[in-house]
């Protein structure tokens, strides 16, 4: 039986994925523009519960007043007649040549001043409709030489910007966060914050990162050669998880934003596994959007666009269900046991020990056996294959 999306499973796509035209470096637009009021009410039907964009997904950039507020009018009659949700919202600080050095890190202050004024109007609008994540995706923060930036300066200024959005939506009072998203390159030749990591040590510098967190990408943190479910979990682990981006990516390349499950997808069964339960020991799931940024391949017409949307929460679904009969399992549950899964919950020292307690208890070290101990099996492999066999549906 093949699971049905419905609202209440929160799924979420960028305006940008769908109406992708699938222009690249080498190849012309394969399909037509696609109007956003038409992508709202075909995600709507395909069970989508909310659309999340960049102000010029909507708003040309360089649009008058009064072509604005249509633009935004129509936008939101969409909206109220299908019902769908606005829950995260961002700027497009890449595309207009203005930012070929950046928006935030530009070495041209006339434009970083620029880009804080795009931002902060479009924050207004995020208020307005009820946006309650605003993405910060640095894609043209960054260098392709070396000696072109000053990479403390420029963290510097990045850092100036953010707080002084954030300061100003405190200000406000509007009920928003921030989210960084890393990316470690493309388009530039190596991005600012390019990982999950540098984000999260930069956000621990900002005045105002309390409301602050990440928006970690698949492919993103694959592109690094990185493992995405452990730097999600990271990210939980220090209360950071805002929002995420789901998609596939086969290995470190150029970026392919694949439907989600479409690269990697073991690591999108775990993905989903941490997503959905929380830690295999213990510990709060994630309760934002399940949001999707990919892109329908340059190969495909229009129904295959839709059947690529489709793809994504189909594969989610299919996905949720597996992971919740892998943690139902009691052999998986026996696993976790004998491989010290669970048993890693347990704090190193006991409640009320001491380090002088620990240089005194013999067992942790004059009489510990560490040649007995070395010869444990972790079973690990046994615990894997359980996975598996639950992700192919053998058990
Ligand atoms: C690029 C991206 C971006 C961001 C978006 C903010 C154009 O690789 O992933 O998509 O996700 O700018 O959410
Ligand atoms: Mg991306
Ligand atoms: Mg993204």
């Amino acid at each position: 039986m093949a699971p049905t999306p419905t609202r209440e499973d929160r799924f979420s796509f960028g305006l940008w994925t769908v109406g992708w035209e699938a222009r690249d470096q080498f190849g012309d637009a394969t399909r037509a523009p696609l109007d956003p009021v038409e992508s709202v009410h075909k995600l709507a039907e395909l069970g989508a519960y909310g659309v999340t964009f960049h102000d010029n997904d909507v708003i040309p950039f360089g649009a008058t007043e009064s072509e604005r507020d249509k633009h935004i009018a129509r936008f939101k009659d969409a909206l109220a007649e299908t019902g769908t949700v606005v829950p995260m919202m961002t700027t497009n600080l890449f595309t207009h040549p203005v930012f070929k050095d950046g928006g935030f890190t530009s070495n041209d202050r006339s434009v970083r001043r620029f880009a804080l004024r795009k931002v902060l109007r479009n924050l207004d609008l995020a208020a307005e409709l009820g946006a309650q994540t605003y993405v910060f995706w640095g894609g043209r923060e960054g260098a392709e030489y070396d000696g072109a930036k000053d990479i403390q300066a420029a963290l510097d200024r990045y850092r100036e910007g953010i707080d002084l959005l954030a300061a100003y939506v405190k200000e406000q009072g509007y009920s928003i966060r921030f989210a960084i998203e890393p990316k470690p390159n493309e388009p530039r030749g190596d991005i600012l914050l390019p990982t999950v990591g540098h984000a999260l040590a930069f956000i621990a510098e900002l005045e105002h990162g309390d409301i602050v967190g990440v928006n970690p990408e698949v492919g993103h943190e694959q592109m690094a050669g990185l493992n995405y479910a452990a730097g999600i979990a990271q990210a939980m682990w220090a209360g950071k998880l805002f929002h995420i981006d789901l998609n596939g990516q086969r290995s470190i390349k150029y970026d392919q934003d694949l439907v989600f499950g479409h690269g990697d997808l073991l690591n999108a069964f775990f993905t989903v596994d941490l997503l959905e339960h929380g830690a295999p020991g213990g510990g709060p799931a994630y309760n934002g959007p399940r949001h999707f940024d990919y892109k329908p391949s340059r190969t495909e017409d229009m129904t295959g666009v839709w059947e690529s949307a489709e793809a994504n929460m189909r594969t989610y679904l299919l996905l949720k269900e597996r992971a919740a009969a892998y943690r139902a399992d009691p052999e998986v549950q026996a696993a976790f046991e004998r491989s010290g899964v669970t048993a890693l919950r347990e704090p190193t020292l006991n409640a009320g020990e001491t380090v002088s307690d620990l240089l005194t208890d013999r067992g942790a070290f004059e009489d510990f056996d560490a040649d007995a101990v070395g010869q444990r099996g972790y079973g690990f492999v046994r615990l894997n294959q359980l996975a598996i066999d639950h992700l192919l549906g053998a058990r």
